[in-house]
């Protein structure tokens, strides 16, 4: 009891991480080519003997007509090269292969640089500057890579994930992309396997990132600092005859204001019984007095993202009803952040948090039984969390893990129970670090206590300034 209380104070006595304004031209906090290349080293380690790995970029994908989506790179791409680019393929081979006159064991095909596109949408890098700022050893230009490149009957199987990635689709034929992915792809239907089809990739892949590397950490802290920054301020900001698309506004911008570029998934911010719906991105409604607001929101920075929930009274304070249930959903998140220590089964995080949950709705007498329960709290606990917001990662949790705990309890209108307890829904998620000896919080810095968000409800808003 004691040690808990002294961790507690620890905690409250360790300063939020701050974030710096940016002070050089460009941001300068990027992943190191080391950093990569160790990644990179780290999957050779991995693979069986005799094989390739096979990492494509993302595709460019269209919004509509002639506009184009924000290129959001492949996210095991980017974590073995940091390269931006799209129309690249990197191939990681376990032993030594000569490749155009080149040997080795990395090979990475980018695009040539193009002075009529580049006055249109900005650098290409090329292959001198793929090589510089990267310090990949052997660069080719893309349209380098042809079927008699490689004899891929050479090597005994392809490590690859691309046939989940839509670089084959039609809508997407003609370029660079899709034509080296077509060739690989006539490779393994012509009975060159993908190895333990897909399978053993996916679990080089999970084991790698599944284990978040010191750098890492650094942009998950500055990802979840900046999102807190954004709950903050739709906690002091949000009132009554506010819109959910204006708290999603204030939340975004905190995100920007730090050099997010983008958030780490479709923000969402229900209100009442759109507080109910998991995964609600609408945000059109205007909020009225008594009202519950969920904001599931958090920022990307540097391909890293944080994913925090905050629940909390439009009007500053709980109602009755409001604060049990939340409380409800508080004391299950403890119970899920007790759980969090190496060596414990990822799952064991769920059930702690879920036996909370299920005890108090029977308690409150809103559910009957633990299958009644389980439909005011049908998701999991947990999931991992880093370059992808629904992160790959081993089954037993150890230093390095990084996992989200955000029960919740979801009660729409219609529901089989007192009509008080109708559109309150509440989710609470913070980001979790498993450490040596336990875990630490990296969204502590965003209020969860009923006391703390009324608190910090009536402080001065970015509006109010
Ligand atoms: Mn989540």
């Amino acid at each position: 009891m004691l040690r808990k209380t002294c961790f507690r104070l620890l905690c409250l006595l360790m300063p939020a991480m701050t974030l710096a304004q940016q002070t050089t031209e460009y941001p300068n906090d990027y992943l190191s080519p080391e950093f990569h290349a160790g990644r990179r080293a780290a999957f050779r380690e991995m693979m069986p003997n005799n094989t390739v790995g096979v990492f494509f970029a993302s595709q460019v994908r269209v919004r509509n007509n002639d506009v184009d989506y924000q290129y959001a790179q492949s996210k095991n791409f980017y974590y073995f090269t940091g390269l931006e680019e799209p129309n690249s393929l990197l191939l990681l081979f376990k032993q030594p292969v000569t490749i155009l006159g080149a040997t080795g064991t990395e090979f990475i095909f980018v695009q040539n640089r193009n002075p009529q596109q580049e006055m249109w949408t900005g650098k290409i890098l090329g292959v001198e500057g793929v090589k510089n700022k990267y310090k990949i050893e052997n660069v080719f230009t893309n349209d380098k890579f042809t079927a008699s490149t490689f004899d891929f009957n050479t090597v005994d199987s392809i490590l690859s994930l691309y046939k989940g990635e839509d670089i084959l689709s039609k809508y997407n034929t003609g370029n660079q992309l899709s034509r080296m992915a077509g060739i690989i792809d006539n490779v393994i239907n012509s009975g060159k396997k993908l190895a333990d089809p897909r399978y053993s990739t996916s679990r080089i892949m999970s084991a790698l990132r599944g284990i978040k590397q010191p750098e890492e950490i650094k942009l998950l802290e500055k990802a979840a600092a900046m999102s807190c920054e954004g709950h903050n301020d739709v906690i002091r900001a949000v009132k009554p005859g506010m819109t959910e698309y204006q708290a999603q506004a204030i939340m975004e911008y905190n995100f920007k204001k730090n050099g997010s570029e983008y958030p780490g998934y479709p923000s969402i911010n229900g209100s009442s019984e759109n507080a109910c719906v998991l995964h609600y991105v609408t945000n059109l409604r205007l909020m009225k007095d008594g009202d519950l607001l969920l904001s599931d929101c958090a920022a990307e920075y540097h391909g890293y993202t944080a994913d925090v929930t905050r629940t909390i009274p439009v009007n500053g304070k709980f109602t009755p009803e409001q604060k049990l249930i939340y409380e409800l959903v508080l004391e299950a998140q403890d119970s899920g952040f007790a759980a969090c220590k190496p060596g414990n089964p990822f799952g064991a995080v769920d059930a702690a948090a879920r036996r909370v949950i299920n005890r108090g709705l029977i308690k409150l007498g809103i559910a009957a039984n633990d299958q009644e329960a389980r439909q005011y709290f049908p998701h999991g606990t947990s999931h991992h969390l880093g370059l992808d917001v629904h992160d790959i990662g081993p089954r037993t949790l150890q230093e390095g893990v990084f996992l989200t705990v955000e029960p919740g309890i979801y009660i729409p209108p219609g529901s089989k129970c007192d009509k008080k307890w109708w559109s309150i829904g509440v989710r609470i998620e913070d980001d979790i670090l498993i450490t040596k000896d336990g875990h630490r919080n990296l969204s502590a810095s965003s209020p969860r206590t009923v006391a703390e968000i009324e608190k910090m409800a009536k402080q001065k808003s970015i509006f109010d300034k």
